[in-house]
C-alpha cells in the first residue's frame, strides 16, 4: 500500500473526511516531491497538489498520477481556499501546528466550514519508516561514519573548531551528503560542556575533549551521531566518564524494543549515570527519532508514555557535562525491532579514542 492510501485509511478510521497538509515535510513524505511551497488538499472530490509556475513540471513528473496538480493564480493558500469553498467539505482538518497565527486566521475564516487540528496524523505515519526509508538512512549513517574515520586524520592543535566541521561537511558531502542534517557541533576543551556546541573560532590545544556531534542528509532522510575524542590524555576522572556514558548508550541500544515505553528505556539509560550521582550533568533528552526531519517523535523521556514501534529508527545519545570543565556524548542511531534493534552507524567507541595517533 502506497503512503497516501495508508494515509487515506487512517483517516478512515478516525472519520476524517478532509485534510489539508502544508508542513513540506508531510508533503514530501506523500508525493515524493522535492520542491518547496507546496501544499495538498485531500477532499471527497480528490487529491490535490496546489503549487507555482516554478514547480508545476517538476510536480507532474515527481508525485504520483492520482494526485492533481493545481498552479495557484490568486496565492498558494487562496487557491486552497478556494478549492474547499468548491467542494462538498462539511469540515476540513488541517495541520494546526504548523501554519503562522496569520495563516490559520486566514485559512479558518476563508474556508467558512468548520477548521479541526489534525493532530499529527501524517507524522504518526512517518514514524515507522518503510523499506525504501530505511536504506536511505542506512546509507546516511555509512556517511557519518566514515566521515569520522576521516576527520580523525585532521584533528590535531592549532587547527579551529571551524575548520574541522568545513571538513566534515565537505567530506560528506563528496560521500553523497545532500548536506547536513543540522549544523555540525564541534566543541572542544570547555566548549564540549556546552551539550550543543556549534563549530567555533576557537583552535584546538593539547588536552581538549572535543565533542563531534554531526549528521548527513540522504534522498532527504537524517543520520545523527556523536563521538567524543581527546586531542592527547585525559585525566583518568575522564575516562572513567567516557566508560560511564558509554555504559549508558550501550544500555539503550541494547535495551530498546518495539513495545517498550519511551519512560522505561530512559530510566533504564539513567540508571548508570544516576547511579554515581552524575544524573544532574545529563541536561537533555536520551534520545529521538529520525527520519525526514532531525528530530521527531518518540522522544526518550522520563515523562513520555509513547510505546516504540517496529522499523522506527531512533538516537540514543547521554553525555554528562561538567560546567567550566567538559563534556562527553556518545549516540548512535538504531533501527527498532521486536527483539534487539539493528545498529546503523558503527564509528569506533569502545576506547576513549586519544589523538594524534601514533
Ligand atoms: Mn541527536
Amino acid at each position: 500500500m502506497n503512503r497516501l492510501n495508508k494515509l487515506m485509511k487512517k483517516m478512515e478510521e478516525k472519520d476524517m473526511q478532509s485534510l489539508f497538509i502544508t508542513n513540506p515535510k508531510n508533503v514530501q513524505y506523500l508525493t515524493g516531491f522535492t520542491g518547496e511551497e507546496s501544499y495538498m488538499l485531500i477532499l471527497k472530490e480528490g487529491c490535490f497538489f496546489v503549487t507555482d509556475g516554478r514547480y508545476v513540471d517538476q510536480a507532474k513528473q515527481e508525485i504520483p498520477k492520482e494526485i492533481s496538480v493545481i498552479r495557484w493564480s490568486s496565492g498558494l493558500l487562496e487557491e486552497c481556499i478556494a478549492l474547499v469553498k468548491s467542494a462538498s467539505a462539511k469540515e476540513v482538518y488541517f495541520e494546526a501546528n504548523h501554519l503562522t497565527y496569520i495563516e490559520a486566521k486566514k485559512w479558518i475564516d476563508g474556508i467558512d466550514i468548520q477548521a479541526r487540528d489534525a493532530e499529527n496524523i501524517v507524522e504518526s505515519l512517518r514514524a515507522v519508516k518503510d523499506e525504501l526509508e530505511i536504506s536511505y538512512i542506512k546509507k546516511a549513517a555509512d556517511i557519518v561514519d566514515q566521515t569520522f574515520l576521516h576527520i580523525l586524520n585532521l584533528i590535531q592543535p592549532g587547527i579551529s573548531e571551524r575548520r574541522i566541521a568545513a571538513e566534515m561537511e565537505y567530506y560528506m558531502k563528496k560521500l553523497g551528503s545532500e548536506g547536513t542534517s543540522f549544523e555540525t557541533i564541534v566543541a572542544s576543551g570547555i566548549r564540549s560542556s556546552f551539550p550543543h556546541g556549534e563549530a567555533s573560532e576557537k583552535i584546538i590545544v593539547l588536552g581538549d575533549i572535543v565533542t563531534l556531534d554531526f549528521g548527513a542528509l540522504y534522498k532527504g532522510y537524517a543520520s545523527d551521531m556523536t563521538r567524543t575524542i581527546s586531542v592527547g590524555n585525559v585525566t583518568d576522572k575522564w575516562e572513567e566518564i567516557y566508560q560511564l556514558v558509554l555504559t549508558a548508550e550501550e544500555i539503550g541500544l541494547d535495551t530498546i524494543r518495539a513495545g517498550m515505553k519511551s519512560c522505561e528505556l530512559d530510566k533504564a539509560i539513567r540508571k548508570p549515570i544516576r547511579e554515581k550521582n552524575l544524573n544532574q550533568y545529563f541536561s537533555h533528552g536520551a534520545g529521538h527519532s529520525i527520519g525526514l526531519d532531525i528530530h521527531e517523535s518518540p522522544f526518550i523521556s522520563g515523562k513520555s508514555n509513547e510505546v516504540f514501534q517496529k522499523n522506527m529508527v531512533q538516537t540514543i545519545e547521554p553525555g554528562i557535562y561538567l560546567p567550566n570543565e567538559a563534556g562527553i556524548r556518545i549516540e548512535d542511531d538504531v533501527l527498532v525491532q521486536d527483539e534487539k534493534g539493528i545498529l546503523l552507524t558503527k564509528a569506533p567507541k569502545r576506547e576513549f579514542i586519544h589523538l594524534p595517533f601514533k
